[in-house]
């Protein structure tokens, strides 16, 4: 019943049109829409569709850009700043590693992740292990996310579990999401659990967190 709205969203957002999206944001909220599926309906399934402009070919960096500005002025209307608990569950320190610049999703992520009562610590994208180990340190958290999206950083991924491990961190919990990951196994990335979407994250950090309101 929905789609249609859903579809406009994707269009402005892929437009870049910030006003446009928003208020097609807002009308979808204002409808009952959940935030969660005009998220993944909405604005993974735009970003998806901006694939080949990424390509060699056809790189567009200022395309591309405008469209991230768009999605978070979206994120904002879906996730009002300000109006999350108190981050009662437990802290997260999240991050995209190394020589990986994208951080949209981890941005996302963030803001689900308070929303549903996490303190999140964000070390921000290309970020070194050693940055990634002192947070971790420093906030003895209940879990450690990594975002990845370009392939080339799985092998620093593989390394996050015996990081902590060395720096007395060994209980945490490591956590990876985001395009390069999501396809992969645990084992095979050295962590606790690879999460379809920030949503499926939540859920299994609730597992962890006995669900705490
Ligand atoms: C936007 C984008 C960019 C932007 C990034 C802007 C920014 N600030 O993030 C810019 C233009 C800078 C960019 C640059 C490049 N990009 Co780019 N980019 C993309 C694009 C189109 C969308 C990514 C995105 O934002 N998705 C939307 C978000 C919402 O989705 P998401 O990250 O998956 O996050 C969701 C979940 O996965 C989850 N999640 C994410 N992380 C985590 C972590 C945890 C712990 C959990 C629980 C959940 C979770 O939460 C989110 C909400 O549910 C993708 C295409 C694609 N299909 O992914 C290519 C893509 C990732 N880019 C690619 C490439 C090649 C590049 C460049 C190398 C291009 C170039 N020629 O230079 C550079 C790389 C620079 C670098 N070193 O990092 C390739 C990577 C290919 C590969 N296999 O490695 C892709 C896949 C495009 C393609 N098909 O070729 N890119």
């Amino acid at each position: 019943m929905h789609e249609a709205d859903i579809q406009s969203l994707i269009h402005g957002l892929l437009e870049g049109d910030c006003a446009g999206s928003v208020a097609h944001a807002e009308a979808l909220r204002g409808a009952g829409v959940r935030a969660e599926k005009i998220v993944l309906d909405g604005v993974e399934a735009a970003m998806n569709r901006l694939d080949a402009k990424c390509t060699l070919e056809q790189f567009n960096l200022l395309e591309i850009m405008l469209v991230g500005r768009a999605v978070m002025e979206v994120m904002k209307v879906l996730y009002p700043p300000g109006s999350a608990p108190a981050g009662t569950k437990g802290t997260v320190v999240i991050a995209a590693l190394e020589g990986d610049v994208h951080d949209l999703g981890k941005n996302i992520l963030k803001m689900v992740l308070t929303a549903k009562g996490y303190r999140v610590v964000d070390c921000g994208k290309d970020c070194s292990l050693g940055t990634l180990a002192d947070a971790a340190v420093k906030e003895t958290p209940l879990a450690v996310g990594v975002s990845g999206l370009i392939t080339t950083i799985i092998p620093l991924v593989k390394q996050v579990r015996d990081t902590l491990r060395r720096r007395g961190l060994g209980e945490v919990k490591v956590l990876a999401g985001g395009a390069a990951l999501k396809q992969a196994i645990p084992a095979h990335l050295n962590v606790d659990y690879v999460a379809e979407s920030a949503f499926d994250g939540v859920g299994y950090l609730d597992g962890l967190s006995g669900g705490l309101p």
